[in-house]
């Protein structure tokens, strides 16, 4: 991990900025442009400051999600490594949910697993899978709080937590005992009724297992591991796209079953 460039006090002052700004849904200017030696050391203690922000106010941390981990949505960004943001209770959501306060919500279809046992440093994807007691479908909402949801550089977004926003889980199964099965799922995301999104989960990093191998060596770099219980998003398998209110979103993966939301406002 990147010696951070800034102060702790710089950190705490960005991430105040970062929680304000999405407490009151307005966009602000990416962080590089004021702070233009901002480097992926300072981005995640900001995300570590905001998540301390979130704890203030009663907010629980039940797990990590990954992003940009599939050619898709680093294309969609523009933007090459893998990256990790903090998920609380409270971003998880269930059935309908409003989008009052959200900037410039999108959506996308991922895959999430529960983590029974704690993990850390460099394992494979057999010894991820042995770990892991339920495997979902799972949706995610994203919302950047930088202007126009584009042109941010990696420590931009992850100082932002990752763009996150809410998440919802399907029902969770017993995971295959082949660690290769699931690759071969395919995800299929429809809007109002009508097919918007669709690939295979081999997307993600060649298999969505890859994600937890890859945030096991993230959280080494930062002297960190996997707490056992942790909810742990894969990244999405497909482009996001643009949430808007009244919407009804489904999401179907081979072997796991359907689930859908729908946005009240
Ligand atoms: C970053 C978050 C990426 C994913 O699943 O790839 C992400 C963004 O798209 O702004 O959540
Ligand atoms: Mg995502």
């Amino acid at each position: 991990m990147d010696t951070p460039a800034y102060s702790p006090d710089v950190h705490r002052a960005l991430a105040k900025h970062l929680d304000d700004a999405m407490r009151e849904g307005r966009e602000v200017e990416r962080l590089t442009v004021a702070y233009p030696n901002l480097n992926l050391g300072d981005a995640y203690l900001i995300e570590d400051e905001g998540v301390r922000l979130r704890e203030a106010r009663g907010e629980r941390v039940i797990g990590l999600k990954m992003g940009l981990t599939s050619r898709a949505k680093r294309e969609q960004m523009s933007l090459n490594a893998a990256i990790y943001g903090v998920l609380t209770d409270e971003m998880r959501v269930a059935g309908t949910f409003s989008l009052k306060g959200a900037i410039h919500p999108k959506i996308e279809p991922e895959l999430a697993f529960r983590v029974a046992a704690p993990l850390s440093g460099k394992i494979d994807r057999a010894e991820a899978l042995r770990a892991v007691d339920l495997v979902y479908p799972a949706l995610e909402i994203l919302d950047s709080r930088f202007v126009g949801f584009k042109y941010f550089s990696l420590p931009d977004v992850v100082a932002d937590n990752c763009s996150s926003s809410r998440f919802v889980l399907g029902e969770g199964v017993a995971p295959p005992s082949d660690p290769d099965a699931l690759a071969h799922l395919e995800l299929r995301m429809e809007a109002e009724g009508a097919p918007v999104q669709a690939a295979l989960a081999s997307e993600v990093s060649g298999n969505p297992l890859q994600s937890i191998v890859e945030l096991c060596q993230i959280l080494a770099e930062r002297g960190r591991a996997l707490p056992a219980g942790s909810i742990v998003l894969a990244g999405a398998a497909t482009q996001a796209v643009p949430l808007a209110k009244d919407m009804t979103v489904k999401l179907g993966i081979e072997h796991l079953g359907v689930m859908e939301v729908r946005v009240l406002e």
